[in-house]
């Protein structure tokens, strides 16, 4: 027998090390679907040029206040998110998807975990009319309602 204990450790190393590989390159997939996922239609606005502020506040019952909005083609827009919950929220603009904490969103269209008590802003132009979404990712949030839908009108 020349395959003793020994060669069969090296063997299930090499099987772990497959596996491994395997994960990480999944994770990456996944990455890079929710990247592209998280992308609202638009572009960044000018923070020096805001047409409309849109105020927002997020809530203890893990909901945005209002969650439906309506805005107009063309304007740079500020949504100016205020977090009155005792517990940080974020706001992200685009299509709603499954993924949870620790997502990887667009830097413009986030505001980013929101301290309770604090506000922050996203800047934003959308070029076309139609329905954009927006939620919170942060832990799970958004599968329990924290969702809400913009309407832009030309
Ligand atoms: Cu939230």
């Amino acid at each position: 027998m020349g395959f003793g204990p020994h060669g069969a450790l090296i063997a299930s190393a090499a099987v772990n090390n497959r596996k491994l590989t395997t994960i990480l390159i999944l994770g990456l997939v996944v990455f890079a679907a929710c990247s592209k996922a998280a992308e609202a239609p638009g572009e960044a606005g000018d923070p020096a040029a805001v047409d409309e502020v849109v105020e927002i506040s997020t809530t203890d019952k893990l909901r945005f206040v209002p969650s439906t909005i309506e805005v107009q083609a063309g304007e740079t827009i500020e949504f100016q998110i205020t977090n009155e919950a005792s517990g940080e929220h974020e706001f992200v603009l685009g299509e709603v998807h499954e993924h949870g904490e620790g997502m990887m969103h667009d830097d413009a269209s986030s505001t980013g975990p929101i301290e309770p008590g604090s506000e922050a802003s996203v800047f934003w132009t959308f070029p076309e009319a139609g329905e954009v979404e927006f939620a919170c990712y942060i832990a799970g949030h958004n599968a329990q309602g924290m969702t809400g839908t913009i309407t832009v009108t030309e």
